[in-house]
């Protein structure tokens, strides 16, 4: 699973008609598409999906934000997917993305913050695996 990397485009993305823009940063910046989907995530989802997040102040609102409307999943590839995504999109808090990140130019704050992009590559492998079954990998 190493080069491989999982993102979500959020609620805000869609909500404000920027999916298109970003998928052309994430298709410049040298990705390929493994998996893609757009989906809706239940209450229970997103709180098996941020279960390492659940003692912080914030889940509650996160849990909400992810819910409200649909997102666009989708596992990557690229050698160094991991690091390189997470370059591409920028700092957790858009105040603080570089210039030209997908944070910088789309991100609102740091509780809705446009994308979503795996840390490690054991957690783009778990999270790729939550979305997606194996015969939706290409
Ligand atoms: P990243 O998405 O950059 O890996 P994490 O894993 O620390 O950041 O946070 C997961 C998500 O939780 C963020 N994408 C953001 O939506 C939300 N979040 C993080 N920190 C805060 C905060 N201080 N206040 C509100 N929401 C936050």
């Amino acid at each position: 699973m190493t080069n491989r990397t999982f993102t979500m485009l959020k609620p805000d993305s869609l909500e404000k008609g920027n999916t298109g823009a970003i998928l052309e940063k994430i298709n410049a910046a040298g990705f390929r598409i493994v998996a893609m989907k757009m989906t809706h995530m239940t209450k229970r989802d997103a709180e098996a999906f941020y279960a390492v997040h659940n003692e912080r102040p914030f889940f509650g609102e996160l849990v909400e934000y992810m819910t409200r409307g649909p997102i666009v999943a989708a596992i990557l590839e690229k050698e160094n997917a991991v690091e390189d995504f997470r370059v591409l999109i920028g700092a957790t808090n858009p105040e603080d993305a570089a210039e030209g990140t997908i944070r910088k130019l789309y991100a609102a704050s740091i509780g809705e913050n446009a994308v979503h992009g795996s840390d490690s590559d054991e957690n783009a492998a778990i999270e790729g695996a939550f979305h997606f079954s194996g015969r939706e990998m290409f």
